[in-house]
């Protein structure tokens, strides 16, 4: 892909960091000082230099959290958003996403399904909003949606019934051409998640049956049909440093950043070709979130995939460095998640809300302000 075919997809302006396949260039490093003063202001920045990413990755983690913590709170005010997530057609996929229980290539233990009928999905949206959920996530095990057709009036109509409960609607249907990202919109789908995963080059290590440039035509996709982005990634997938520092560059590259950016911790799955990998550092995790938070100072960092493998302690610095969502209930898609009376308890320690803010402006949360949010 030419760099002018890159800036094409992804809406990047020009400029050596906007790359994906090219060697990092060099960029005149900056003192310790030098660094955290270009970024205290909070304010979005694109072409953020490769090296400037790896130093801030490098700083000691109390630094890193001071300077994350400064930004966040530029921003946000100490809240975090629950989102809630259901899978509205699991298991048989098509794409061989290496991490993936409900990838058809692999013998998993999930409860396959067609797609749910729309009472279920209304109820479950009534639930998650009971809940405090402000924020209801569809995904569906699709490498596509089907095109037009019965199974996609379904997802609409689906679509427009959680809005009109006030929920900022998600969906994450898999690759969308340009006609299925405006039948979206048009349905009251606000945000669209398509993660990147990983870096450009340790993608093909991951996923072989699509590529990195399919993934940003989608996304490309989303934002001309008027929808937020959702899209970030995963770690402890066996990836380098460098290729969660990748990850983040290309994100913060996309211009405008997306407005939301889950950041997963691979969850294990048996019957997966990643079921085996070694634990991952949490710390790496804090590091990554972090970063994130500093380089897209206005996104919402949600800290998505893998808590139940996390103590609390690793959940509070996550906050601290600038995560500002969750997952909320026992299922994600199709893998376990904390309770929610637990994750209640534990923003309730750290001093933490639960945000009341939605983008729907439908939403009732008896006190919110109904104001936009990312
Ligand atoms: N099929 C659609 C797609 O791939 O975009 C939507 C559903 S897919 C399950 C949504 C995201 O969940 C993936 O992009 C991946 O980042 C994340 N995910 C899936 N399995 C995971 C796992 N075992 N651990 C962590 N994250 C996972
Ligand atoms: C995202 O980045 N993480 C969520 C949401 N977007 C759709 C999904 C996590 C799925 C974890 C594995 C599962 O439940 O099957
Ligand atoms: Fe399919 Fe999405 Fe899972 Fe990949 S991540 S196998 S596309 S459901």
């Amino acid at each position: 892909m030419t760099e002018k075919q890159q800036q094409d997809a992804t809406g990047t302006s020009s400029s050596a960091n906007g790359r994906l396949g090219s060697l990092p260039t060099q960029t005149k490093k900056l003192t310790k000082q030098e660094l955290k003063e270009s970024f205290f202001s909070g304010e979005p920045k694109i072409n953020v230099p490769f090296e400037q990413i790896e130093q801030l990755y490098a700083l000691p983690v109390p630094e890193l959290l001071h300077l994350a913590q400064t930004v966040h709170l530029k921003n946000f005010s100490p809240e975090v958003q629950f989102c809630s997530l259901l899978s509205i057609k699991t298991g048989g996929c098509k794409e061989d996403c290496s991490y993936c229980p409900q990838s058809a290539h692999y013998q998993t233990e999930v409860d396959a399904h067609q797609l749910l009928p729309l009472e279920e999905i209304r109820s479950a949206a009534q639930e998650a909003k009971a809940g405090g959920a402000t924020r209801f996530c569809m995904g569906a095990a699709w490498r596509s949606p089907p095109k037009k057709g019965k199974q996609f009036d379904q997802v609409l109509e689906s679509i427009r019934a959680v809005h009109a409960e006030g929920l900022e609607v998600c969906t994450t249907l898999g690759m969308l051409d340009e006609e299925q990202a405006e039948q979206l919109k048009e349905a009251g789908v606000y945000a669209y998640n398509h993660n990147l995963d990983t870096s450009p080059e340790y993608y093909e290590k991951v996923i072989t049956t699509r590529t990195y440039e399919d993934r940003l035509q989608t996304l490309k996709n989303v934002r001309k049909a008027g929808m937020t982005i959702c899209c970030g990634g995963i770690v402890g997938m066996g990836e380098s440093q460098t290729d969660r520092l990748r990850l983040l560059e290309v994100l913060a590259n996309l211009n405008p950043h997306p407005e939301s950016v889950p950041v997963n911790l691979l969850i294990r799955t048996p019957g997966t070709p990643f079921e085996k990998l070694s634990d991952f550092d949490p710390f790496e995790l804090v590091r990554t979130i972090a970063v994130a938070r500093i380089i897209m100072p206005k996104s919402r960092v949600r800290l998505s995939a893998g808590r139940t493998e996390m103590d609390e302690s690793t959940q509070a610095m996550c906050f601290t460095a600038g995560a500002n969502s969750v997952f909320v209930g026992e299922k994600l898609l199709t893998a376990g998640n904390p309770a929610l009376q637990k994750d209640k308890k534990l923003l309730e320690r750290l001093g933490l809300k639960v945000s009341e803010e939605s983008a729907n402006t439908k939403n009732t949360v008896p006190g919110g302000s109904g104001k936009a949010c990312h």
